[in-house]
């Protein structure tokens, strides 16, 4: 049972002013794993006051100095990887091989990458006589996801520190263990006084808080899209920055050639990795309509191919979130059956042979993109095979959603993947399996409006301040 009571504040491990405590449960068991304190606003106004009174010395800290505190951090979190690990499966039941594999990979690869983009990064930049100088745009809240936890809290927060800025983490309040590891890492590795701030508790106290404080001058939030267009609506009167990375409705089109099969069976095995729960998840598998029957075929496989279970154990999925999470995903399976798509592998209800935990079956329908199950985030191990008759169908059908934040297309022909990819409003697409930590990952239309990882990542966090007559 992990108790974390206290808040990182200023430097130091602080009582909440409010005694308010709330369980985590662990969704493969559905027993308590642990207690978190609920923070209250007046703990967020101490942190914002620590955070402010940091900026001054961190903002103008040199770029040797945060490449020593970064590789410092390196050191203390590649000492914890396992119990971060640990804590994720816990949190919010990731699979071991996946926890300790790319959760805690995903967080690593993120802080390797702020340290390579700070070696080089241009902050000042000549024109002339002007001068255009990138300055670290202050007190930033970082708000963050249970669904990836240390991906997103850790490509906030090092392109945050890298940049000069100053932080208030708000983790969430389903996954909050890895966070306070890492807070501790932070700690351990010589963060100095108030550049990082820790504060755990609901989105409505805290995170509206944040949202609303006027001396926050960034928020980046990474989360739903209601949510997203509340803090938007919350910052507007302070008029801060407000960087969001909301959900998705991913098309993942496989062409018409040989490796069909192949790609269909990676694409469903993909999709249904991490319970589903992923943001750019490719939920909408587009497959030639005259080859509907393979593909099906292979997606079936696919699907009954993943191993659920005990996420401790040596399996490939483990459970969804939470209690509320699951049923949400069965009513999203029931509204697929009512409105007439196809179940062709897993369905309603746990598992066989599983009658505890949040288990949902691996379920892959064949259906229409207007049905809402191709329209909404399920944020669940379901897939849509949708069927396309030639590649502007395939293309009309990926761009109908008011969603743009991921796009896969897998085929031999790479001269046809480019081609297709191009013509994708989405802003990352991944073209048979390709991967980089330095590309810019956001999205359009619904999906948010900011850029992280990578170089783009820095200019998140930064102000551009033009001196003309400067040289
Ligand atoms: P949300 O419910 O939106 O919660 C995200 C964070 O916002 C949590 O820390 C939450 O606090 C907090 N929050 C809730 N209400 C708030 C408010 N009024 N003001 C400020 N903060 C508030 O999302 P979720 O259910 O955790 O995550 C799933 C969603 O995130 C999906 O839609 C998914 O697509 C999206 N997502 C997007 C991406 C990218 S990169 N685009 C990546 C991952 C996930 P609590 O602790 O109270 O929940």
């Amino acid at each position: 049972m992990r108790e974390y009571l206290q808040f990182y504040i200023d430097g130091a491990w602080v009582d909440p002013v409010a005694a308010k405590t709330a369980d985590v449960i662990n969704p493969a068991t559905e027993a308590v794993a642990g207690r978190i304190s609920l923070g209250s606003v007046a703990d967020v106004d101490t942190a914002v006051a620590a955070a402010r009174k940091a900026f001054g010395s961190w903002s103008q800290s040199t770029r040797e100095e945060r490449l020593d505190l970064l590789g410092a951090i390196q050191a203390e979190y590649a000492r914890r990887q396992t119990e971060l690990g640990d804590a994720i499966i816990e949190e919010m039941g990731a699979p071991a091989s996946l926890a300790h594999g790319f959760h805690v990979g995903l967080g690593a690869g993120h802080l390797q990458t702020a340290i390579e983009v700070l070696r080089d990064f241009r902050f000042d930049e000549q024109r002339g006589a002007t001068m255009i100088a990138r300055e670290p745009i202050g007190v930033c809240a970082l708000i963050t996801p249970w669904n990836w936890p240390m991906n997103q809290t850790c490509v906030k927060i090092f392109p945050a520190l890298a940049t000069g800025c100053t932080m208030i983490l708000k983790p969430p309040q389903l996954a909050p263990f890895s966070a306070q590891i890492l807070t501790e890492i932070l700690h351990t590795a010589g963060v100095p006084a108030g550049v990082f701030n820790m504060i755990q508790g609901s989105g409505s106290v805290i995170g509206t808080a944040l949202s609303k404080h006027d001396d926050i001058d960034m928020v980046s939030f990474t989360g739903s899209e209601p949510v997203g267009v509340q803090i938007q609506q919350d910052a507007a009167p302070t008029v801060k920055r407000v960087a969001l990375e909301l959900g998705g409705k991913s098309p993942f089109i496989v062409l018409d050639d040989d490796a069909l099969a192949a790609n269909v069976g990676a694409a469903t095995a993909g999709m249904m990795g991490n319970s589903g729960q992923t943001c750019s998840a490719g939920s909408r598998l587009l497959v030639p309509a005259s080859r509907l029957d393979e593909a099906i075929a292979a997606a079936r496989d696919a699907a009954d191919g993943v191993t659920v279970g005990d996420p401790k154990g040596n399996v490939a999925m483990g459970p969804v979130v939470s209690r509320a999470q699951f049923d949400s995903i069965q009513g999203y399976i029931q509204q697929g059956l009512d409105e007439g798509a196809t179940l062709v592998a897993g369905g309603l209800g746990r598992p066989d042979g599983i009658d505890q935990g949040w288990f949902v079956r691996p379920t892959v329908f064949v259906g229409t993109n207007a049905m809402s199950i191709a329209r909404e985030e399920i944020f669940g191990p379901v897939l849509v095979i949708i069927g396309y008759d030639d590649v502007d169908h395939a293309v009309g059908i990926a761009n109908d959603t008011t969603f743009g934040l991921a796009g896969y297309v897998n085929g031999t022909d790479l001269e046809q993947c480019r081609a297709v990819a191009r013509r994708l409003r989405t802003g990352w697409i991944s073209i048979n399996g390709g991967f980089d930590f330095h590309a810019p990952f956001g999205g359009y239309k619904h999906s948010g409006n900011g850029r992280e990882w990578g170089d783009f990542g820095f200019h998140e966090y930064l102000e551009i301040k033009s001196l003309l007559g400067y040289a």
